[in-house]
C-alpha cells in the first residue's frame, strides 16, 4: 500500500490565452431548427413563467431568456441566430465578471406551482474554454456557477444546481461569470430524472481540461507538492493542449492530486490518463482522506509481483481491503480514456470503453476525488470530467460535439 504526504498546496497556475467568441452564421442556421423544435414541444407552455404540471407531482416552470424584469450591461437581451431566437447575450470582450472586470445581471420571476426541490436547466451557447459559465441565484439563495461544461459552439442545454422552493414567485438572477455566452431559455423541473424535451444536455459537475484562461482552473486542485505541474504534453492531438502531469520519486512518498467538494455526489468519473513511467497510477474515489477512500490502482511488475495488475481497494480508518485484482495495466505513452461509474449497486472501470473491473458497491460515487502517483510513476490527466448520474436510468447525453476548445488569448485575472 502507497502511502502519501500528508501536506497539501495549491499548483502553480497554467498561463494562457483566451479564445475569441465568434458567432457562427452557419450555426445559427443549423440550431435554428433545434430551437424551433423546442419551441413546439413547448409551445404550450412558451410563456413567461408558466408552468405545466405533468404530474400531479411533477411540474415545468418554463423563462424565456429574452423576457428579463431587470437588465444591466453589458449583459443584453439580443438576436441569437437567423431564426430570430432571441434571448440574452453578454458580447465577447466586454468583462469578466468572475475576474471582476464587469458586472452585469439578468433577473427574472417565475411562479413555482407547488413546493419541492426543483432543478435549474438552461439552453446555452458556450464560446469556448474560457466563456462557458454564468453565475445563478434565486431569491437569497447564494450564486452558482451554471455551465463551466465541454460543450462548445453548439446549443445545448446545461443541468445547474436544485434549489428547495415553495409554491409562489421566485426571482432568479443571472450575473456574469464569463464574457462571450448566450442563453435563450431557462427551464425549473421539479423531478430530478426529467430533462428538456429536445436538444442536447449536459450533465456537468466538474470539467478540467487544465487549459484554463486564468488559472482558475488549477486552483480548484490541492496538490501534494511541486511535483505535480501543469504542462504541455507530447503525444497529445494538439499541440497546445495543456495537461496536469506528475512524476512520483521511485523511493518517495506517492504524490496525490485532489479535487472535489463534500456536498458532490451521484455522478461517473471519466478522464484520460497517459502512463510516461511505469509504477503505481491510482484514482482515488469518495476520497475523503487517504485513510478513508476507494482506489482504483494500476500497479507495475515489480520484485513482489510478476505481472501488472489492476487493483480496487477499499481503505475505511486506515485498514486496506482489496475489492478486486486482475492482470492489467495502462499502455505506456498512450493517451487513454478511464471510466468510473456506479450502477445498480456496481461499481465498474472501464478503460477505452473495454471493462477491465467490475466490483459490489454499495452507495455512490459522492465526495472529492484524487489522482496518485507511487513508486516511480510518472503520468499525464487530462479532460477530467465529473457527470451527473441521472436517478432513474437517464445516462448522459454525449451527441454534444465535444470539441477541445481554443486556446485562450489572454492572460489570468488581474488579482
Ligand atoms: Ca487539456
Amino acid at each position: 500500500m502507497i502511502e502519501p504526504r500528508t501536506s497539501g498546496r495549491h499548483g502553480d497556475s497554467p498561463v494562457a490565452t483566451r479564445a475569441a467568441f465568434r458567432f457562427d452564421r452557419h450555426l445559427g442556421i443549423a440550431n435554428a431548427h433545434v430551437a424551433r423544435a423546442i419551441g413546439m414541444a413547448l409551445a404550450a407552455i412558451a410563456c413567461l413563467g408558466a408552468s405545466v404540471s405533468l404530474s400531479a407531482a411533477r411540474h415545468r416552470v418554463l423563462i424565456p431568456a429574452d423576457q428579463p424584469v431587470a437588465l444591466t450591461e453589458p449583459m443584453r437581451v439580443d438576436v441569437l441566430n437567423e431564426a430570430g431566437d432571441r434571448g440574452l447575450r453578454i458580447p465577447d470582450g466586454v468583462g469578466r465578471g468572475w475576474c471582476r472586470e464587469a458586472g452585469g445581471s439578468a433577473a427574472y420571476t417565475c411562479h413555482v406551482p407547488a413546493d419541492g426541490s426543483y432543478t435549474l436547466w438552461a439552453y446555452c451557447l458556450w464560446g469556448g474554454v474560457c466563456t462557458n459559465a454564468v453565475y445563478a441565484r434565486i431569491d437569497r439563495a447564494p450564486a452558482v456557477i451554471l455551465g463551466n461544461d465541454p460543450y462548445y459552439a453548439a446549443w445545448h442545454w446545461v443541468r445547474g444546481t436544485s434549489w428547495p422552493l415553495t409554491r409562489g414567485t421566485h426571482t432568479i438572477i443571472l450575473s456574469n461569470h464569463s464574457d462571450g455566452i448566450a442563453i435563450q431559455r431557462l427551464l425549473l423541473l421539479s423531478d430530478p430524472a426529467d430533462r428538456p424535451d429536445d436538444g442536447p444536455a449536459s450533465y456537468t459537475l466538474f470539467y478540467d481540461g487544465f487549459d484554463g484562461c486564468d488559472g482558475g482552473n488549477i486552483e480548484a486542485w490541492t496538490l501534494t507538492d511541486d511535483r505535480w505541474q501543469v504542462v504541455r504534453a507530447p503525444g497529445q492531438v494538439d499541440p497546445a493542449q495543456r495537461v496536469l502531469a506528475g512524476e512520483a520519486s521511485p523511493d518517495g512518498p506517492p504524490i496525490v492530486a485532489t479535487v472535489g467538494q463534500a456536498d458532490w455526489e451521484n455522478y461517473s468519473l471519466n478522464l484520460q490518463v497517459r502512463s510516461t513511467a511505469s509504477g503505481r497510477i491510482a484514482i482515488g474515489l469518495n476520497y475523503s482522506n487517504w485513510d478513508n477512500c476507494v482506489l482504483v490502482e494500476w500497479c507495475s511488475r515489480s520484485p513482489e509481483s510478476s505481472s501488472a495488475r489492476l487493483q480496487i481497494v477499499r481503505r475505511t480508518a486506515g485498514q486496506s481491503v482489496l475489492l478486486t485484482e486482475r492482470e492489467g495495466s495502462l499502455a505506456p505513452n498512450r493517451w487513454q480514456e478511464v471510466d468510473v461509474t456506479v450502477d445498480r449497486n456496481q461499481l465498474r472501470v472501464r478503460l477505452d470503453a473495454a471493462t477491465v473491473a467490475r466490483v459490489p458497491f454499495a452507495g455512490v460515487l459522492e465526495g472529492p476525488i484524487a489522482l496518485v502517483l507511487a513508486e516511480g510513476a510518472s503520468a499525464g490527466f487530462d479532460n477530467l470530467h465529473l457527470q451527473r448520474t441521472a436517478s432513474s436510468g437517464l445516462s448522459p447525453d454525449r451527441n454534444v460535439t465535444r470539441k477541445t476548445g481554443a486556446d485562450c488569448a489572454a492572460s489570468r485575472c488581474n488579482r
